[in-house]
């Protein structure tokens, strides 16, 4: 199965850097990163521009959240079925920014992903243990109930590990951090959900560049990587795409 290479721009992007770096991107796209599939997760506000240039190279569309409701009362936010409406196939759940920024608890996140999945959308649901946490010596604990409590039954998305002090730090966590907690997750995955919990794909995500992805990637439980800073500009981006196995 092909590695899933996710970039997150997060809140980044005018109109005119958006197309720079979709037009970038997609023209950089070529036989080299047939092992991947590349997903970009621009701000809602540049998803119908970007759209088009991305499909034209194969690449998807995400989008960086969805509400839980189908539709409604809730001004400001956006239902997974409009993004849907927009050609967006995936959408990322529960990033640690949206934990912090607006208070999203695990069970808020389970139930975006069920609204995502209804809609036809690929949930990415993100988990993570924060600083405090691991000095604590409790991120096992920790990222095994946040994945207890974000994912619903009969989850069928993909779930990205991203341990939060490694986010936007320039240091992913090492090699071994990552192959001890994905295989952890691994073993939740297939507690909470049995033979399917095999084939959902873990990402790795942290402060993935150019220069650690080809240690990250082939790692045994790593389908692939959510990426954020790199994600921004095809010189940063294409090299992680390119390092995909
Ligand atoms: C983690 C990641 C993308 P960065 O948030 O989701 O961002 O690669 O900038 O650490």
């Amino acid at each position: 199965m092909k590695q899933i290479i996710v970039g997150n721009w997060k809140m980044n992007g005018l109109t005119a850097d958006a197309a720079k770096a979709a037009d970038d991107i997609g023209a950089a796209m070529g036989q080299d990163v047939s092992g991947a599939q590349v997903v970009i997760c621009p701000p809602f506000t540049q998803l119908a521009l970007v759209g088009p240039k991305l499909r034209e190279h194969g690449i998807a569309l995400g989008a960086q959240d969805c509400h839980q409701d189908p539709c409604g009362a809730h001004t400001g936010d956006i239902a997974a079925s409009m993004l849907r409406d927009l050609g967006v196939e995936y959408v990322i759940l529960g990033h640690s920014e949206r934990r912090r920024d607006h208070n999203e608890l695990d069970e808020t996140v389970r139930e975006k992903a069920v609204a995502a999945a209804a809609a036809g959308l690929t949930p990415i649901v993100c988990v993570g243990e924060s600083e405090d946490q691991r000095s604590a010596g409790d991120s096992q604990e920790a990222v095994g109930w946040q994945i207890q409590g974000s994912l619903p039954q009969g989850f069928t998305g993909i779930v990205a590990y991203e341990p939060v002090w490694a986010i936007g730090s320039g240091t992913a966590a090492s090699q071994q951090d990552i192959a001890d907690m994905t295989q952890f997750i691994r073993e939740e995955l297939v507690r909470q959900f049995g033979d399917a919990g095999k084939t959902i794909k873990i990402l790795y995500g942290g402060s993935v560049n150019g220069r650690n992805a080809a240690d990250i990637l082939p790692l045994a439980n790593v389908g692939g990587a959510l990426v954020g800073n790199a994600s921004l500009a095809a010189e940063t981006f294409m090299p992680i795409v390119r390092a995909a196995v």
